[in-house]
């Protein structure tokens, strides 16, 4: 690699995700100045998230809140934490409507600030994987920003529309490095923070998922209550290769991590229905249709078993689904090996 290759430039030659947002405006239907200073709020609480975050060990902020949220899980402090950042950074911005987050029972509505556009309806999942953060794994922020339809008043009615409606969506994922991954539904880029600098940098420009890959991730602890299909397609990739060990299991239980790994390197990422959860744990609404827009915009699939994620009316915000996502083959096949097609061992 010669000295003066990109790689060697200093990061203030990346662009900002501020410029790429400006730049993309003439691009884009619906990127207006509104949504640039909907990114910048996103942005800007992601940093406060993230600040947080690094220094986790040191403050005062690790363990459970003695909460349980609507989900009826424990809620960490983290949890709140994001939770409250993210809000607090969007009302204060003033460009959307209302927020929907896992961690809030109802809608939170947004009285509009004048001049400010008012129209954009995000959905969030603060901190999602928060689980694992007093063991110093990486943990993720998820949002899905959808239009208040004209007409309609900002209520819960407006915000259950199907995920195929998503005007952006993407993921901050507070990893090695913080990385700013969303699309607007013209491919799929990535901006990691230059902590020097403050800023998110277009590090991954136009990321697209290899169409299979070797990495599935499942929790198999829950392998007493999989469906046939299921079972028969991880048996398959257990001991069914010709080739030994052409598939490994990576499963980090944040979903975050394991989709991002997928999708820059080829691979599956399966929760089905369990004992625990007979529709599938993970929420539709900010974690499924935001990975699953993510994912076809870089040209992968996103299933609940049955069929296309973003298809499925929601009724309820904080509605699970069973997902299977990732490299669009690997989709195929493990739809395939459920729906019982005697071809599923064949599907190349
Ligand atoms: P959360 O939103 O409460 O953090 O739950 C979602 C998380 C995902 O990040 C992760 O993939 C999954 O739950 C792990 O669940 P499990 O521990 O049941 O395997
Ligand atoms: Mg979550």
């Amino acid at each position: 690699m010669s000295a003066d290759s990109p790689s060697h430039l200093p990061a203030h030659h990346f662009q900002t995700l501020e410029q790429f947002i400006v730049d993309q405006q003439d691009r884009i239907p619906l990127a207006t100045g509104g949504f640039s200073r909907l990114v910048r709020d996103l942005s800007f609480a992601a940093k406060v998230v993230n600040s947080y975050i690094r220094r986790a060990g040191l403050l005062d902020v690790l363990g459970d809140s003695g909460e349980v949220n609507v989900q009826g899980e424990v809620q960490q402090r983290l949890d709140a934490i994001a939770h409250a950042e993210f809000v607090e950074a969007l009302r204060l911005g003033g460009e959307s409507c209302l927020i929907v987050s896992e961690e809030a029972e109802k809608i939170i509505p947004i009285t509009p600030h004048a001049g400010s556009s008012g129209r954009y309806i995000v959905l969030l999942d603060p901190l999602d994987g928060s689980s694992n953060i007093d063991v110093n794994v990486s943990v993720g922020t998820i949002f899905s920003v959808y239009q208040l339809p004209e007409g309609q008043e900002a209520t819960m009615d407006a915000a259950l529309q199907p995920g195929t409606e998503q005007v952006a969506a993407g993921y901050i994922i507070y990893g090695s490095s913080t990385m700013f991954v969303f699309t607007v539904g013209d491919g799929v880029n990535g901006f990691t923070l230059d902590p020097a600098v403050g800023e998110f940098m277009l590090s991954h420009p136009a990321i697209t998922i290899p169409p299979t890959g070797r990495f599935y991730s499942i929790d198999e602890g829950n392998a007493a209550a999989f469906e046939e299909g299921l079972e028969q397609y991880l048996r398959w990739m257990e001991y069914g290769q010709a080739k030994p060990s052409t598939y490994k299991t990576r499963y980090i239980g944040s979903l975050i991590t394991d989709f991002h790994r997928n999708l820059l390197k080829g691979g599956i990422y399966m929760y089905p229905a369990t004992a625990v959860y007979p529709e599938g744990k993970l929420r539709l609404m900010y974690e499924a249709n935001p990975m699953a827009f993510i994912v076809e915009q870089a040209g992968g699939r996103a299933s609940d078993g049955r069929g296309r994620i973003l298809d499925i009316h929601p009724t309820a915000l904080h509605q699970r689904t069973a997902l299977y996502i990732g490299s669009t083959e690997m989709v195929d096949r493990a739809e395939a090996f459920l729906w019982g097609d005697e071809d599923a061992r064949r599907l190349d």
